[in-house]
């Protein structure tokens, strides 16, 4: 009877699933390079279970990330937006989408849909106005900052703005609880759950992001302890193979269930390879995203970096019965085609102001109604690129000189045909100048929960004397001989950058760091994978104009003094795009207590800083640990 009574449900169930709207699922690995999987032509790497559902369904050979790094590429495929419009881009941790911005989930809920989040959100700190809840997610498990993703063993994950204890776990590289395992059960009871409704499983899984970190107990270890590769690199193969089996259970899931038709799953990186483990033997990295192992054709930089190796990402989608098999296509696009793709998938409605364009005709083979980008748009920590067909132009940094490549014959983005097609550049920077709109971020309402969370990468989240950074706790407010002077000095609180020349990112050396009050935390200009020469630009948003009298500068109050400030600039605006001549031009010296430079008072709400030159001879760096302006 039992039997029986389950074998008419499923018929019962059958013929409903045909006309009711498809369930979604959109699994993100955060870091996998484009040449990594064993279908992209990938030979360190196990991924049986990917390559099958690659083969059952199309192949994009030309999808990009929305951006080059972690949150901001999220904030691409969460909202349609090219990073010329989106709020989330900086990739500090936790920066906010604003409050009235609708996501994927959040024009499926009126459909009915039930929607689950599951591994790294990156679009808002707990209390900020990002949080998944309030943006069209019934439940996110996870980590909602990013720097607390950087363990798989913290105290606790985060759901739905709670704290979910994990059991034995205290930051850093061990523990008894692996979180992606947690993660990825609740990815899957989600589904099982909501087996019978129409669901949106986004699963933005933190693995092979680092830390490097996997349980010997995992099958996907034993396949690689062995290799003659560093121990990262081993951890990092197994962390993908472990993902590919986590693929396949869901893949079995989906068809345990009887929903496998009606279910749409997309498989993709998040941002380009990063050359990682790279050595003189190995220069694009032991497994080397960005280069074809067969052709030996490289892309160009990686991630962080506005090359293509900076946004070529791996991407499949599977939908049986709908896409056909054995599919591959050279369609150009990216995040942002996401959300219009499952609106058109499903019946949502997309808003009127996204960027991206559905690729449902290709998914079902209908190339002839394939609508095509006018151009695809990338702007990240000062570097701008904007794609037309072959051409592609890329900038990496604010006032760098505009670089121009025809891919059709330099892939690799090695012949700079800048001076030879200047009809072609002036047509792609003007698109470029359209594309990029100035950043509104979301709010936080308090910040103690999201700082919280970010000392829980180490361990540390009861102390609140200390504060995060991705690289270690520190204390908090320490005196110092440096401190800032008081009197006349603008508070900074609701300060923001605007844009900054370059920023060390990898050390936790953000722009953001000169202007937090904080003298132990300082900007660093880039200097990981090769320096940005000067000069070093700093913008900064006071928030609304004040009558400027004068600036600060406080130089590093570590030991170094790389980046110390020689010659500089400081302009004031009231466009954070447009600065006339500098209102005070100075040289400075090399100590370590603050620096006051005044000027003719100025009314403006943008200061931009102009590094020329530091003091070391031979240097071409740049760093600040905090700057102030005098003014009211
Ligand atoms: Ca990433
Ligand atoms: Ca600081």
């Amino acid at each position: 009877m039992k039997f029986l009574a389950l074998v008419l449900s499923s018929f019962l169930i059958l013929p409903s699933s045909f006309s009711a709207p498809p369930n979604v699922i959109y699994l993100m690995a955060d870091e996998l390079g484009y040449h990594e999987p064993a279908f992209m032509g990938g030979k360190n790497i196990r991924t049986p279970n990917i390559d099958r559902m690659a083969a059952e369904g199309i192949v994009f050979k030309n999808m990009f990330a929305g951006s080059s790094v972690c949150a901001p590429t999220r904030c691409c495929f969460l909202t349609g937006k090219h990073s010329g419009h989106t709020s989330v881009r900086a990739n500090g941790g936790g920066t906010p989408l604003r409050a009235d911005e609708a996501t994927i989930a959040s024009i499926l809920k009126p459909l009915g849909y039930a929607t689950g989040g599951f591994g790294k959100w990156g679009n808002g700190g707990r209390d900020s106005t990002g949080v998944p809840e309030k943006h069209g997610f019934d439940t996110f498990l996870g980590y909602y900052d990013q720097v607390h993703a950087h363990t798989y063993y913290p105290p606790y994950l985060i759901q739905n703005s709670e704290e979910v204890p994990l059991k034995g776990n205290n930051g850093g590289s061990q523990g008894e609880t692996y979180s992606h395992y947690v993660i990825h059960d609740a990815a899957m009871k989600f589904i099982r759950d909501h087996a019978r409704q129409p669901f949106f499983a986004y699963l933005p899984y933190t693995p092979p992001h680092g830390n490097f970190d996997i349980p010997d107990s995992d099958p996907a270890w034993a396949l690689y302890k062995d290799q003659p590769w560093p121990e990262d690199a081993r951890r990092y193969a197994a962390m993908v193979t472990m993902i590919d089996r986590q693929v396949g259970e869901m893949l079995a899931l989906l068809q345990g269930l009887g929903i496998d038709g009606n279910t749409l799953v997309f498989f993709s990186g998040d941002n380009g390879a990063n050359d990682y483990f790279k050595s003189q033997d190995h220069p694009r990295g032991v497994h080397s995203g960005n280069k074809h192992p067969d052709t030996g054709i490289e892309y160009r930089g990686n991630k962080g970096t506005l090359y293509e190796g900076g946004v070529r990402i791996p991407f499949i989608a599977r939908w049986p019965g709908k896409i056909a098999p054995g599919s591959v296509s050279e369609h150009l696009g990216y995040f942002p085609d996401v959300m219009p793709t499952v609106a058109e998938a499903t019946g949502a409605t997309a808003p009127v102001d996204i960027d991206g364009i559905s690729i449902l005709p290709t998914l079902l083979g209908k190339n002839a109604e394939q609508k095509q980008h006018a151009y695809l748009y990338w702007e990240i920590n000062g570097w701008t690129a904007i794609r037309q067909g072959t051409w592609r132009a890329v900038r990496t940094k604010q006032n760098a000189k505009w670089e121009l490549y025809d891919l059709a014959a330099d892939p690799a983005e090695s012949k700079d045909l800048a001076a030879a097609k200047p009809d072609v550049l002036a047509k792609l920077i003007a698109l470029a100048e359209k594309a990029h709109e100035p950043i509104r971020e979301g709010t936080f309402t308090r910040t103690d929960r999201h700082e919280r969370d970010r000392r829980a990468k180490f361990g540390k989240q009861d102390d609140t004397t200390l504060e995060a950074s991705p690289g270690g706790v520190k204390k908090k407010g320490a005196k110092k001989a440096g401190a800032m002077p008081v009197d006349g000095l603008l508070p900074n609180k609701d300060w923001k950058i605007v844009r900054a020349s370059s920023e060390n990112t990898g050390n936790g050396k953000y722009a953001a760091n000169a202007i937090d009050g904080d003298p132990d935390t300082l900007w660093h200009s880039k200097f990981s994978g090769g320096t940005a020469p000067p000069p070093h630009e700093l913008v900064i948003d006071l928030g609304s104009p004040h009558r400027i009298r004068g600036f600060v500068y406080l130089g590093r109050q570590d030991g170094g003094w790389n980046g110390a400030a020689k010659d500089v600039e400081f302009a004031i605006s009231n466009s954070a795009d447009a600065f006339g001549s500098p209102a005070v031009k100075s040289t400075l010296k090399k100590i370590k207590t603050p620096q006051t430079l005044d000027c003719a008072p100025t009314t403006g709400r943008y200061v931009l800083l102009r590094i020329l030159s530091e003091h070391r001879p031979e240097g071409e760096l740049a760093s600040a640990a905090e700057i102030g302006v005098l003014g009211e």
